[in-house]
């Protein structure tokens, strides 16, 4: 700068003013995250899915930032949500998001379910679960009757069908996770209708106000049991499913704490093909459920105006397994678990999609800064408003993930890798091998690979302040 002119060190300073300006003019006053529990990203239609049909996730996928590369912190819902409530990799140290906004002057609710709470057995006892209150100026609970709504219920590992509302598979019950019930009526008994309900009320109530809202609206399905009336079960005959590929050897080379606990092997599930394929059907129906519960809170958005001042988050906790690897439910680290739907749609930002790698643990720092709240020290994600500015751009080279059992993983462009407590691990290629096939952890060809990335691992293990195994260990849940 020294040997430039007067006037061009002017121009320059001007130029920064104008630039500042636009960032100060940012219109974007409250945050609305929208939480889906249980939702695998490959089973959008933003994220490849052919079947689904969720008009309204596509819609806001349209007009907002796709991460395609999302990938959750937890692999069940109490520590994923605990970790990008925190914005931190493990535990309940820090300030939560919400605080963080009460403290900035917001106006801070949860609906449904946010922090961890037992589905089904907090919904049917509309009890608050694991929430945290200090997070919220007020919270209110979505209590259903769930795998005890009337209708049509199935337990598919039984191969069981009846209307009757005796001895269903309840809330602490084995078996309960292939329970569906295709409930009659339009579905506003259900929990996700009452969270939707409840939000555009505040929506409604809040927006008004010169004070900014952060409105956190969970819904619970398709977690199980899949509960959604009859015409969504209609929109996925089981004839239109096919089942994940899976090959007989696959398991050989996976070690045992890569298993999940339900498999296709323990478990008759493993006994009814045609019962997978309707079980798939259901969580295609609540998934286009809760898409219609989503559908109506935006429509509220827009109906009070509020779109182009409100930045909106949609995301699943973590994914899920249904029959992958023979695999069901989710606790494990391979990619249908960690990789979960990550959507941000802000105004003034062009939608896309960006291939980063990003965590659920960036949102608290991303949404921070696009209302201009600054975050704690203790927040451990990056804002990813970088990504949102342009998606060519790269925030994180590889996404980092822990496991409930002392495990840990980081997936990259190239490679899965995942270390258990007991030293065993898996190397995934992803570019040859998306779907995690074969295990390449033990080839004598890998080894090179299988050392850069247990060290890249163990940077990850230590700059969040962890160990193995880490400590003072937080139960999972079901
Ligand atoms: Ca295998």
């Amino acid at each position: 700068m020294k040997s430039r002119s007067p006037l061009f060190a002017v121009l320059i300073l001007l130029l920064s003013f104008a630039s500042l300006g636009t960032a100060a003019e940012s219109k974007i006053k409250n945050v609305l995250f929208l939480i889906s529990d249980d939702l695998k990203a490959s089973t959008l239609g933003a994220y490849g899915d052919q079947i689904v049909q969720t008009p309204n996730i596509d819609a806001l996928a349209r007009q907002g930032m796709v991460f395609q590369r999302g990938y959750c912190q937890g692999t069940t819902c109490g520590p994923s949500r605990r970790s990008f409530m925190r914005s931190r990799y493990w535990g309940e140290d820090g300030i939560t998001m919400g605080e963080n906004f009460i403290d900035h002057g917001f106006y801070s609710a949860r609906v449904g379910k946010i922090f961890h709470m037992k589905v089904p057995g907090d919904i049917v006892a509309g009890t608050d679960g694991l929430d945290v209150p200090e997070c919220w100026t007020e919270s209110f609970n979505s209590a259903g009757l769930e795998a005890h709504t009337a209708g049509l219920y199935s337990l598919y590992n039984y191969d069981i069908e009846t209307t009757s509302l005796k001895d269903r598979a309840s809330t602490a019950e084995h078996d309960r996770w292939f329970v569906s019930v295709q409930s009659q009526g339009d579905g506003s008994d259900q929990p996700d209708f009452k969270t939707a309900s409840k939000a555009i009320e505040l929506i409604r109530e809040h927006g008004k106000s010169d004070k900014p809202f952060f409105i956190a609206a969970g819904f619970v399905r398709p977690h199980y049991p899949n509960v959604a009336p009859t015409q969504y079960f209609d929109l996925y005959p089981p004839e239109d499913i096919t089942l994940p590929e899976t090959r007989a050897d696959d398991l050989d080379d996976v070690p045992e704490l890569g298993h999940t606990k339900v498999t296709s092997v323990n478990d008759p599930i493993g006994l009814y093909p045609e019962n997978q394929k309707k079980f798939w059907g259901s969580y295609y129906a609540t998934i286009t459920y809760m898409d219609d519960q989503v559908g109506r809170v935006m429509a509220e958005l827009d109906r009070q105006g509020l779109r182009e001042s409100t930045a909106v988050v949609f995301i699943g906790d973590h994914g899920y397994h249904l029959g992958e690897h023979f695999f069901w439910q989710k606790s494990n680290l391979h990619e249908d678990v960690t990789r979960i739907p990550f959507i941000i749609s802000a105004p003034g930002y062009a939608p896309g999609e960006s291939m980063s790698f990003a965590e659920l643990a960036d949102i608290y720092p991303t949404v921070s800064e696009l209302v201009g709240v600054s975050v704690p020290d203790t927040v451990q994600g990056k804002s990813l408003v970088r990504l949102l500015k342009n998606p060519q751009a790269k925030v994180r080279n590889e996404a980092f993930t822990v496991g409930n059992n002392k495990d840990f993983a980081i997936r990259g462009a190239k490679w899965a890798y995942m270390l258990y407590k007991d030293d065993t691990h898996e190397l995934y290629d992803m570019q040859k091998d998306p779907k995690q096939f074969t295990n390449l952890a033990q080839e004598p060809a890998y080894a090179k690979t299988v050392t850069a990335q247990r060290k890249q691992l163990e940077a990850r293990i230590k700059a969040a302040g962890l160990n193995r195994p880490p400590p003072s260990p937080l139960s999972g849940d079901a």
